[in-house]
């Protein structure tokens, strides 16, 4: 039988487990972007030449990671699609989403 005192400390332990569950929600890993909401998080990302970018689309919505200069380009990506792309140059490499132009980012390679 659980005492009122031994609920208490039941509910206090669950209610940590879900803290600990949120905590654990997959963050953008290193080099990656994720698009979420219409928008590429983090919009800026800066890597060493030589890294592996991968982007992510998390929206029910299409995107696409289309370089301005045309320099790479993803497919249209559904929800939970990636799109990967190695960036040896160092450089400014702006992009957009062809589908919706307004959702711009940059890869800064040093
Ligand atoms: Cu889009």
């Amino acid at each position: 039988m659980l005492t009122k005192r031994n609920s208490l400390l039941v509910l206090l332990l669950i209610l940590a487990g879900v803290a600990l569950a949120v905590s654990q929600q997959p963050a953008a890993g290193a080099n990656e972007i994720v698009i979420q909401n219409f928008a590429f998080e983090p919009a800026t990302l800066t890597v060493k030449a030589g890294t592996k970018v991968t982007w992510v689309n998390r929206d029910d919505e299409p995107h696409t990671a289309t370089a301005t200069d045309k320099r790479f380009n993803s497919k249209t990506l559904e929800n939970g699609e990636r799109f990967s792309m190695k960036f040896s140059q160092p450089g400014i490499y702006k992009y957009y989403c062809a589908l919706h132009p307004k959702m711009t980012g940059q890869i800064v390679v040093k």
